[in-house]
């Protein structure tokens, strides 16, 4: 590695200048903020405009209500006909709208009209299942179109889905499934992973056995193995949708009509079903995907690689592309099946031109080696973008130079389940980008960095990121439990009425944000606030370091400790760890110089990629590990303990 290996969040200065040809052609110029500030609901007006409404709104924002808003009042519109059928009437039916692969290399291109077709034929199947608009439908499938079509019919029909990831245990769906009291269950026989077809069946049926809501079980037919059935229950999706009509008339809906549930863990208690409702939300996912992505529906081949049980996958999959009209790949598999190259492989084989990230992938694509995305054609690419958490400027970097050929911007997308859609970011081509920072709030959001009195700090301050004022993809509450929707976002600084984002975050001297994890996961250390994410990234600026997750244990006379896991790059051993703790040192000073530094061979992740430090955290305290059951891989704790008493 280069000198840039010994940048870290403290001291990077680097920036990128947009290039003067992305520039010229760029969606938005750096007018629209100013033109935001000075006519917020009339930007956002224009911003729903993208959208093709049933009848027109009576006033933009209703906020006498707040915390819970309504926008677009007594608009109506259907979304699934925003996302599909409107494409198709204006001429551009033969548009590839997905561009599936899957893991196995099969694959299957499915235009707008196509998707018109499978999203009325799923609508009428569902129908005939006596569902009616506001019922909920859970859904748990893997990375397949039939998820991208139920979640459309459901739209289409007013029903409201809650997605949940295919990785999740039966006990994880059952709360799910009972706590938004579904009536219909979609799932598949199976799903492959790594070349294997593994169940899903098996698992959804201990899920929802005792679950008095649930009427059918519909069943896609994915990897073909062999499943229990349950007569009356059960249905095959060959059989009861493939018979269907293929034209379905959409009905319009409120815009505050709810859209979809989805669950999200929050520092205590159940998984929280956070609502999102139908105008404002898709007003801001198309405007986002439009600015921050660039995108040129004609041109651009895009690709998020999230899962649809992830809020990604649900604004940035489903919902923000395709009510642009975009064509995009979706992807089953995992990104090392069957070889470590294939994300490159298919960038090569469809011309992506947009790719849409999370920083943990990056890093792994660092630990596989550079030489892997060298042997592939990748200058189809035009923009990057990443999301999920902070992204170390030297993970950044090495995603501008080895997948991005130093040419492509790259977008920092700041956001969460909550807000719906991207909250802040850089413009690409009016932004001259700094890596590891997401910056400013986009034109029409308004975000700040506030102390514990919530009072905005200065230039290089640092404190709590609040969202200052309303906006149109914002969650409209808990499902089933408004206290504590309020308790949660709105308590904290209640005076203000700023929803509290539970991040922490500084400003630099040029007023940009910088985010530095949960503000669970900051540290405090004699006295002096820590972020995990700063340590992390001196630790990973280290040329030894591939990855690294930092927490906070129980220190009788610092308060915390700082306690790192560390996986190494090849022919490294343990013996680095002293040379670790004195560049952590240097790099941010001695006061957090990690009290150990322990080496590992995997990190205990969640399926979106999100390091689960309580887990870390009970290893660091000597404590029996608590619940794994969003772990992406059970197995990984047991890897991780094992290899820690082998060591010592
Ligand atoms: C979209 C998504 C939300 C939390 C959020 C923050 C972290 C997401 C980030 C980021 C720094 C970014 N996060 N994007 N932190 N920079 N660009 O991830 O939603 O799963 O609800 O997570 O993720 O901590 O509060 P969700």
């Amino acid at each position: 590695m280069t000198t840039d290996s010994l940048s870290n969040l403290m001291d990077e200065r680097r920036t990128f200048a947009p290039e003067s040809g992305f520039a010229a052609a760029a969606n938005v110029d750096a007018g629209w903020y100013a033109a935001a500030d000075a006519d917020r609901e009339g930007f956002w007006a224009a911003q729903a405009r993208r959208l093709s409404w049933a009848s027109e709104w009576s006033n933009v924002l209703d906020w006498s209500d707040a915390p819970v808003a309504k926008w677009f009042v007594g608009g109506k519109l259907n979304v699934a006909y925003n996302c599909v059928d409107r494409h198709v009437e204006a001429g551009h039916g033969d548009r590839v709208a997905i561009q599936w692969e899957g893991e196995s290399g099969d694959a299957r291109a499915i235009t707008y009209a196509d998707l018109r077709r499978e999203v009325s034929k799923t609508a009428n199947a569902l129908a005939s299942l006596g569902l009616r608009a506001g019922d909920r439908v859970a859904i748990q499938l893997p990375m397949i179109p039939e998820a991208i079509f139920a979640m459309l019919a459901c739209a289409r029909l007013g029903l409201v889905h809650s997605v949940v990831f295919g990785g999740f245990s039966p006990t994880a769906l059952r709360s799910r499934v009972d706590d938004a009291q579904a009536r219909l269950l979609i799932t598949s026989d199976g799903q492959f992973r790594r070349g294997k077809a593994a169940p899903m069946k098996a698992n959804t049926d201990e899920a929802v056995a005792d679950c008095a809501s649930i009427e059918h079980v519909l069943v896609v037919r994915r990897t073909g193995s062999t499943v229990e059935w349950t007569e009356g229950r059960d249905l095959w999706w060959h059989d009861l949708v493939d018979g269907q009509s293929d034209t379905h008339e959409p009905e319009a809906f409120d815009a505050e009509h709810p859209l979809f549930i989805l669950y999200t863990s929050g520092t205590t208690g159940n998984p929280k079903g956070i609502l999102h409702t139908s105008g404002g939300y898709l007003t801001q996912v198309a405007y986002t995907h439009h600015a921050v992505f660039d995108l040129k529906p004609e041109s651009d081949v895009y690709w998020c690689t999230a899962d649809i049980g992830w809020v990604t996958g649900h604004s940035y999959i489903v919902y923000g592309p395709l009510a642009n009209g975009a064509t995009q790949v979706v992807y089953e598999g995992t990104p090392d099946s069957p070889h470590q190259g294939r994300h490159f492989e298919i960038i090569q084989k469809y011309g992506v031109t947009i790719y849409y990230t999370a920083p943990t992938l990056i890093r792994t694509f660092m630990k596989w080696g550079d030489e892997i995305p060298a042997g592939y054609d990748l200058s189809s690419l035009r923009l990057l973008g990443s999301v999920g958490e902070p992204i170390n400027p030297e993970a950044w970097i090495w995603y501008r130079k080895h997948i991005g050929g130093d040419r492509c911007p790259i977008v920092d997308t700041w956001w969460q389940t909550e807000t719906g859609a991207i909250m802040i970011s850089p413009l690409p081509g009016v932004t001259s980008t700094k890596p590891g920072s997401a910056q400013r709030p986009l034109p029409g959001i308004g975000a700040r960095v506030v102390d514990d009195a919530g009072v905005e700090v200065g230039p290089g301050g640092g404190g709590y990121l609040v969202l200052d004022k309303p906006w149109p993809s914002m969650l409209r509450g808990i499902w089933g439990d408004e206290e504590r929707f309020r308790e949660t976002y709105w308590s904290r600084f209640a005076d203000e009425g700023f929803y509290f984002a539970g991040d922490g975050a500084k400003y630099d001297a040029d007023g940009d944000i910088w985010l530095l994890g949960r503000v669970d996961d900051v540290m405090n250390v004699s006295g002096h606030r820590i972020s995990t994410t700063e340590v992390e990234s001196a630790l990973v600026s280290h040329p030894s370091v591939a990855e690294a997750a930092v927490v906070g244990a129980a220190d009788p006379t610092t308060g915390q400790g700082i306690v790192a896991f560390v996986i190494l790059r090849g022919g490294q051993d343990a013996s680095v760890v002293g040379v670790l703790r004195d560049h952590v040192a240097k790099e941010i000073g001695p006061i957090a110089k990690p009290r150990q530094v322990l080496v590992v061979p995997e990190l205990p992740k969640t399926r979106s990629g999100k390091i689960m430090r309580r887990l870390l955290r009970d290893i660091a305290e000597n404590r029996a590990v608590g619940d794994t059951t969003t772990l992406a891989d059970s197995s990984v704790m047991a890897l991780i303990s094992s290899g820690l008493n082998t060591a010592s």
